[in-house]
């Protein structure tokens, strides 16, 4: 007994000892492989007598858990140490930057649209999103366009075979990104900061019109909210997106429905050789629209127009896009053409902070 003593003693020192998974396996295999000390010992119970016998095989037996035990304990240290080094050693570094794809580009739309959500956003305007399927309510008679007004003939509307569940006109694909205005107001308490990009229909097919177009609106509703907020925000609006700092922009008095005053903004340009370049000269581009939103459209939203006012402004994605980045026929954009897409795209994550640029 004294000697199982002994050996349980210099075991037990061997596992504490092992440094390392192969270590504590050489261990298990000296103790309890085939050949191993306890094996040995055990194999030489057959040589034993009786009572001799069995009281060196409970001693044996209970070594044998014992050791098993240990080994087991130091395993499950040493595999746990093992994966927090190897967690150590592995770390990676999340600050560097993506390699950038060789393969896929950034549609012009897609780069265009980060680009509006890039610049309104460092000014504190957050992105509203909404259906393509609306209801008649929301794309024209809110916004102060009823059943008889003008503008929806000019819509060229895409309706639906379904009726409204509200109001049983026909639901319709959104012919502007306007009802989404209309939804955040009525869910959401002013102020408010919101750009809103998105697909938009109408039933208009030529060489200049797509029946599937973008947008993006913007609206902005506060207490003291005025028409010299409207003419700065679009002005810097302007001069970052086309990376001009002294762009001339111009404010021309316009109509729609939904916004009173209303007026159209306008970048200086030139046609200089049949080339436009944008920024200088005495010609002028129109390239959103905008105004002050009319107040039967706040409180037709539930909003208190004695309270609150605000202005809004909408621009077609492909114009300006066109303008940007020298783009000269709209239906490329929907053709799928991996030769186009491979010139005109942009790669993954280049999305410029222009206002950050431009400061
Ligand atoms: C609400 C109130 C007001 C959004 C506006 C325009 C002027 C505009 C056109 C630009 C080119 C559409 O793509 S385009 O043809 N848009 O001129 N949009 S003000 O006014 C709103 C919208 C929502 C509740």
């Amino acid at each position: 007994m004294d000697d199982l003593d002994k050996l349980k003693a210099d075991v037990l020192a061997q596992v504490a000892g092992a440094a390392d998974l192969a270590a504590l396996e050489a261990v298990r295999i000296d103790v309890l492989g085939r050949n191993g000390r306890v094996t040995q010992l055990l194999k030489g119970l057959g040589q034993m007598d009786g009572e001799a016998r069995k009281t060196a095989g409970q001693a044996l037996n209970v070594l044998k858990n014992e050791i098993g035990a240990a080994l087991d304990a130091r395993k499950a240290v040493l595999e746990e140490s093992a994966i927090d080094s190897r967690l150590a050693a592995e770390k990676i570094d999340i600050s560097l930057p993506a390699r950038p794809s060789r393969t896929g580009k950034i549609h012009p739309i897609s780069q265009t649209i980060d680009e509006v959500i890039s610049i309104f956003g460092e000014m504190g305007f957050t992105v509203a999103e909404g259906p393509d399927i609306e209801e008649d309510w929301f794309n024209f008679t809110a916004l102060n366009i009823p059943p008889e007004h003008p503008a929806r003939q000019n819509h060229d509307t895409f309706y639906l075979d379904a009726n409204s569940p509200k109001d049983g006109a026909p639901l319709l694909l959104r012919t502007h990104t306007s009802p989404v205005q209309i939804r955040t107001m009525q869910n959401t308490k002013p102020p408010l900061r919101i750009i809103v990009p998105g697909r938009t229909f109408r039933c208009d097919h030529d060489a200049t019109h797509s029946p599937m177009f973008h947008q993006v609106e913007g609206l902005v509703i506060d207490e003291a909210t005025h028409m010299g907020h409207l003419k700065g925000c679009l002005i810097d609006f302007c001069r970052a997106f086309f990376g001009v700092d002294d762009l001339p922009v111009r404010f021309r008095p316009s109509y729609f429905p939904f916004t009173e005053p209303s007026a159209e903004v306008d970048i200086g340009c030139s046609f200089a050789d049949g080339t436009l370049k944008i920024g200088a000269g005495d010609r002028w581009l129109e390239i959103l629209g905008s105004g002050m939103v009319n107040p039967k459209v706040l409180e037709n939203c539930g909003i208190d127009s004695t309270k609150y006012q605000g202005f809004a402004f909408g621009m077609g994605i492909e114009r300006i896009s066109m303008l940007k980045y020298g783009i000269p026929d709209l239906r490329t954009f929907y053709e799928s053409d991996v030769r186009w897409l491979n010139h005109y795209g942009f790669a993954a994550l280049d999305v410029p902070s222009l206002i950050a640029k431009a400061r």
